[in-house]
C-alpha cells in the first residue's frame, strides 16, 4: 500500500484492484516478434492499456517496448513476465501498482519497483484515490459536522472527480459566505507578507494581482492561475478532490503538475486550517511555483518519487513538508517564510518567525527523519540558504534513494524517459 502523509491519515481504497503494471521488454527485429508477445499476454485474459515503443541502442537494432496492462493479481503479473521471458530478449517489470516492492523481487529477473506515471495523462488515474481525513483531523475540523458545508464541498470536488488531463478547469461560482472567508484571509495575510514572506513571494504577488485578478473581494479561478503559471515555469494546476497519498501527490510534481483543491476552508476558522484549501493553494503555493528555481526544486522532489520505495516516499514527503509546505529561508540576514502552509495561515506565519519554535539548518538526511504534527503549528522549522542550494542538497539526497534506473522528464512529450541503469 502506498504510504500516507504523516501518520494520521488513512487510505480509503484498501482494495487495490486491478494491479496496474508496466513491463519493458526487447524483441528482435523480425516479423511477428511483437505480435507473438502481445498475443501471449492477451491469451492470459489480461487487458492491455498502452503500448509504446522506442528504438533500442543495441547494435542489433532490436525494438524495445513498454506495455501497460491491468492484471488480476500479483501471480498473474509473474505469469506474464515468465511467458514474455520465453519470447522476448529481455524482460523487466518496471512497476506494479499496490504491490510492495519486496514481493516483486525476482519477477522478470530483476527487482521491480512500484508502478509510476510515465505520461501526464497517467495522472488521471489518481483522481478518485483520495484519502479520508484521519480521525484526529476529522474531530478537529470545523466543517466536519456542518452538513451545508459538506454538501457544498461535494459539489465542488465533483469537478476534480471528472477532470481529465488537457481540459480547462471548470469555474466555480463561489457563494458570498465563501468569498467573505477569502476576503478575511487575504486581507490579514496581505498585511504580513511585506515583513514575513520571502523575496520570491513578494516579487510574484503583484504579478498575480495584475494578471490573475488577485484581490480581496474575489476568489481567483484555478484555470486563470494555471495558465499564468504555465507561462512562468511550465507548472500547471490540476483540480483534486482532497488529500492524495504522498506517492501520488509527489509523482504529479515530476510533470510540473500541482494538484490543487478548489474548495475553501470553513468560515468559522479562517486563520488556520490543517487541510489544504483554495486559500492555501492560491496564496501560499502559487506565488512560489511561478519562481523558476523553486519550480526546479519542486520537480526534483517529484522525479525522485517516481517508483521510489515506500520508505523513500516517506522521506521525500517529509522533505517536501519541511520545505514546500513549512520552509523558512534566510534572506539579507533575516528569516523569511517560503513554505505555503505558513504563507496561507495568518496564525502560523506570525508564530514561525517568533522566538517560540525551534529553528535548525536544512540538511535533507536529517530533515527526512523528523516527525511532525499535521493539525497544529510546527514545533521545528528548517532554514534553507536558497532554493538553489536546497535543490542541490535534495538532488544529492535523491541519489541515495535506491532505484535501479534514472528518470528524466521530456517536456516536449510530457513524459518520463527511463534510462536503464543508474
Ligand atoms: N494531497 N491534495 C493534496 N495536497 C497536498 O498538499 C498533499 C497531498 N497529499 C500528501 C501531501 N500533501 C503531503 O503531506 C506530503 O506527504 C507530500
Ligand atoms: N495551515 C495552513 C493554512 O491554514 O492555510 C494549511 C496547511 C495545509 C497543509
Ligand atoms: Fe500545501
Amino acid at each position: 500500500m502506498a504510504s500516507t502523509p504523516g501518520h494520521l491519515h488513512k487510505c480509503t481504497d484498501t482494495v487495490v484492484n486491478p494491479v496496474k503494471t508496466t513491463v519493458h521488454f526487447t524483441v528482435a527485429d523480425k516479423v511477428g516478434a511483437l505480435d507473438e508477445c502481445l498475443g501471449a499476454i492477451k491469451a492470459m485474459n489480461v487487458s492491455l492499456t498502452r503500448i509504446e515503443s522506442r528504438p533500442s541502442k543495441t547494435p542489433e537494432w532490436d525494438y524495445e517496448f513498454f506495455v501497460d496492462f491491468d492484471a488480476g493479481s500479483i501471480e498473474q503479473v509473474a505469469e506474464v513476465a515468465k511467458t514474455l521471458e520465453k519470447l522476448a530478449k529481455q524482460v523487466h517489470v518496471v512497476g506494479t501498482g499496490g504491490i510492495p516492492a519486496v514481493q516483486l523481487t525476482g519477477i522478470g529477473g530483476q527487482e521491480s519497483t512500484p508502478w509510476f506515471p510515465r505520461k501526464m495523462v497517467d495522472l488521471d488515474t489518481f483522481a478518485d484515490k483520495v484519502l479520508e481525513m484521519g480521525e484526529e483531523l476529522d474531530a478537529d475540523h470545523p466543517g466536519a459536522k456542518d452538513a451545508v458545508y459538506r454538501a457544498r464541498r461535494a459539489e465542488i470536488t465533483n469537478i476534480a472527480k471528472t477532470y481529465k488531463t488537457g481540459q480547462s478547469i471548470p469555474k466555480v461560482d463561489y457563494t458570498q459566505v465563501e468569498i467573505d472567508t477569502w476576503t478575511t484571509v487575504y486581507n490579514k495575510l496581505a498585511t504580513m507578507f511585506p515583513s514575513h514572506a520571502c523575496r520570491e513571494h513578494q516579487y510574484v504577488f503583484p504579478l498575480l494581482i495584475q494578471n490573475c485578478g488577485y484581490q480581496p473581494g474575489k476568489i481567483p479561478q484555478l484555470e486563470t492561475v494555471s495558465r499564468f503559471l504555465k507561462d512562468c515555469t511550465g507548472f500547471t494546476l490540476r483540480p483534486v478532490m482532497g488529500l492524495l497519498t504522498s506517492r501520488d501527490f509527489l509523482n504529479g510534481l515530476a510533470f510540473r503538475v500541482f494538484h490543487s483543491t478548489q474548495y475553501i476552508r470553513h468560515h468559522s476558522k479562517p486563520l488556520y486550517t490543517p487541510e489544504p484549501d483554495v486559500c492555501h493553494e492560491l496564496l501560499g503555493h502559487v506565488p512560489l511555483f511561478a519562481d523558476p528555481d523553486f519550480a526546479d526544486f519542486s520537480q526534483e522532489i517529484g522525479l525522485a518519487s517516481l517508483g521510489a520505495s515506500d520508505g523513500d516516499i516517506e522521506r521525500l514527503a517529509t522533505i517536501y513538508w519541511f520545505t514546500v509546505e513549512f520552509g523558512i529561508c534566510r534572506q539579507d540576514n533575516e528569516l523569511r517564510a517560503y513554505g505555503a502552509g505558513l504563507l496561507s495561515s495568518f496564525g502560523e506565519l506570525e508564530y514561525c518567525l517568533s522566538d517560540k519554535p525551534e529553528i535548525r539548518p536544512f540538511e535533507p538526511a536529517k530533515v527526512a527523519q523528523q516527525k511532525y504534527p499535521i493539525t497544529e503549528y510546527q514545533p521545528v522549522y528548517f532554514v534553507a540558504d536558497s532554493f538553489k542550494d536546497a535543490q542541490m542538497k535534495v538532488r544529492e539526497f535523491a541519489n541515495t534513494c535506491s532505484r535501479p534506473f534514472t528518470v528524466r522528464y521530456n517536456a516536449y512529450t510530457e513524459s518520463i524517459e527511463i534510462l536503464d541503469s543508474k
